[in-house]
């Protein structure tokens, strides 16, 4: 398998209760605390089902959108970058999780001010990482990615996140090595060309954001065309809750930094 989805370990943070009072483009609703928990138990058995090991942290009270972690770094299989969080209520949650970076890799890179970016807005393919701007994520928050990254081996390519969209990653997953799953909508921007493209179905937008975790495609449960999709195109399918996070524009994504860090480990 290849190592733009093949991860041995992960990453995820407890929801806080100060999560109701999380960022959301539009009011839908309060999200129900028992509910998040239990949608959150779920993913994070589905991630530990592949074999990962999944360090889960403690709840942080005091950032509501914290359980979003992968908003806060990227980490590749040579290092790991410390994001910078465009939302100013989010951009303390990047330094409380390097700490925990350092268990993992000794090579640890951070973007620094002026430029934002968070890990929404990265799709990290097998041959590129591509990076949309967004309202979080600027351009030079790309550029300082790029440096970050480069003797790495990396090429990063900005693409744009298409307005009123919160994260490139909001509307396409990576499927395998050439497939990505995209919204019409941002596949319409021509980003993909060159990769096989496989879009949601009809009205079934909001599953955009799936994530490939070793052998299963994780995605929102509720949007059966894609699934059926997805299924007949040979992917194993696992369906997790996501409505309580979706009140907060987040999903499948957003709930984990998914990695394989250089052998061994720094630090059990
Ligand atoms: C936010 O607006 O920052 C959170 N409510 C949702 C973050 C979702 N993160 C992601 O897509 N990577």
């Amino acid at each position: 398998m290849s190592r733009s989805y093949t991860f041995s370990h992960a990453i995820s943070r407890q929801p806080s209760q100060s999560i109701i009072k999380g960022l959301r483009a539009v009011d839908t609703g309060t999200p129900d605390l028992a509910l998040f928990a239990q949608h959150h138990a779920d993913y994070v058995a589905a991630l530990r089902s592949t074999g990962a090991e999944v360090t889960l942290l403690d709840a942080l009270e005091d950032y509501p959108d914290s359980v979003f972690v992968e908003d806060a770094a990227l980490c590749l299989p040579e290092g790991a970058v410390v994001m910078r969080p465009g939302a100013p209520t989010r951009l303390g949650e990047a330094a409380i999780m390097a700490p925990t970076l350092t268990h993992f890799y000794e090579d640890i890179r951070t973007i620094e001010a002026p430029d934002f970016i968070e890990g929404g807005d990265i799709l990290t393919t097998e041959k590129e990482i591509l990076v949309g701007t967004s309202a979080r994520t600027t351009s030079g928050g790309i550029e300082a990615l790029r440096r970050a990254t480069v003797d790495w081996g990396y090429t990063v390519r900005e693409v744009t996140t298409p307005a009123g969209v919160l994260h490139f990653k909001t509307d396409c997953s990576l499927l395998d090595e050439e497939t990505i799953l995209s919204t019409k909508r941002l596949a319409a921007s021509g980003c993909f060309e060159g990769y096989r493209v496989i879009h949601t179905a009809e009205g079934e937008e909001a599953c955009g954001n799936t994530i490939r975790f070793n052998e299963l495609v994780i995605m929102p449960s509720g949007f059966p065309r894609t699934a059926e999709v997805l299924d007949k195109a040979g992917y194993t399918v696992r369906e997790v809750g996501n409505s309580e996070a979706a009140k907060l524009d987040g999903g499948m994504s957003c709930l984990s930094l998914r990695f394989s860090p250089p052998k061994p480990p720094v630090k059990a």
